[in-house]
């Protein structure tokens, strides 16, 4: 079969327009799988299982993180350490290859908020439900409440954290002592995004949010555009940190314009993240912040604000891998 097309490449002397497409099109790195963090190793496991078996992207960046959503963690599902009052709320998106998407944030006593998302996307004409709403929602698509109880783990960091609670936001917060910044042990937040072997891409994103956050206190992971952004034609991001700052820049969705300007997708990364050092300055010292990226034929990147990151890849070529970032700080 290649026999024959390449004879009939070679007696025309030139590559017919349809015939460049496919050749070009069987360069692609596909499937692929990327996802933030240590967690994103097992995660990957989940999500490669469904897209080599030729599932979705979708299908595999939800159930992907339903693995992290299940494990113990510091920063997602309802493991995960508590806001100042003592309550876990979750956050999470989910888009697709068709501009899709669909977000919860703020929601209590669901196992898997990111299937919840999912929901949002695919049965409601909106695409983001927060707080009671979204409980609401989610308890009437037939999800079971859990109960409204902390880990052990999460109650002995809240019991900890509750002795020296000085928490009074003020407009400065890098000037606050107890302002939950980023760190090694309050950060796990899993961002996935895969493209399938049709080529369709995907990306998700689950998290509790920051440790001890305010009550009502929304990161980046739910904002489309700030947590995850997919543009099939051009490829897909998805951040992780401090969410505050990525909602500034609308890190991911500036990464794929990036991206659509020729830059690779580590080039994209990076480039957000001196944007954020242009404009935190001497801050951006306190502040951690992560992006990852691909593009349609499956060239990959991620870039961090500090040194600590790291991303679990997943390809035919470099099978399940964790990648320490390249970090600017
Ligand atoms: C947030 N971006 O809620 C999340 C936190 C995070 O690893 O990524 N932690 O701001």
């Amino acid at each position: 079969m290649m026999n024959s097309r390449r004879k009939f490449i070679n007696k025309l002397g030139f590559v017919p327009f349809f015939l460049k497409t496919a050749a070009n099109n069987s360069t692609v790195i596909k499937p692929i799988v990327i996802s933030t963090w240590d967690a994103g190793i097992r995660a990957n496991v989940k999500a490669w299982e469904v897209l080599s078996k030729g599932g979705s992207a979708l299908d595999a960046v939800e159930q992907g993180v339903m693995v992290t959503e299940n494990e113990k963690s510091c920063c997602v599902g309802l493991q995960a350490n508590p806001d100042r009052d003592g309550k876990v709320t979750l956050d999470a998106s989910i888009m697709d290859h068709h501009f899709n998407c669909g977000s919860v944030a703020f929601l209590p006593r669901i196992k898997h908020p990111i299937s919840v998302a999912r929901q949002v996307m695919e049965k409601t004409p909106h695409v983001m439900l927060v707080g009671s709403g979204a409980l609401q929602f989610a308890v009437q698509s037939g999800f079971k409440l859990e109960p409204d109880t902390l880990s052990p783990e999460a109650q002995q960091h809240y019991e900890t954290w509750l002795k020296e609670s000085l928490y009074k936001p003020t407009p400065n917060i890098e000037n606050q002592t107890n302002y939950p910044k980023v760190s090694p042990n309050n950060h796990d937040t899993i961002a996935m995004i895969a493209m399938d072997s049709f080529g369709n891409m995907a990306a998700s994103c689950t998290t509790s949010g920051m440790a001890f956050k305010m009550s009502g206190r929304v990161g980046d992971s739910p904002i489309i555009g700030a947590g995850i952004y997919v543009d099939n034609n051009i490829g897909c991001a998805a951040g992780t940190g401090q969410g505050e700052d990525s909602i500034r820049i609308g890190g991911s969705q500036r990464i794929v314009h990036y991206m659509e300007q020729g830059l690779s997708p580590k080039l994209a990364c990076k480039k957000a993240i001196e944007k954020i050092i242009a404009i935190k300055k001497e801050q951006a010292k306190n502040i951690q912040l992560a992006y990852i990226a691909f593009n349609k034929k499956g060239e990959y990147g991620g870039y961090a604000l500090q040194k600590g990151f790291t991303f679990a890849l997943y390809n035919k070529h470099t099978a399940n891998k964790l990648i320490d970032a390249p970090f600017l700080i």
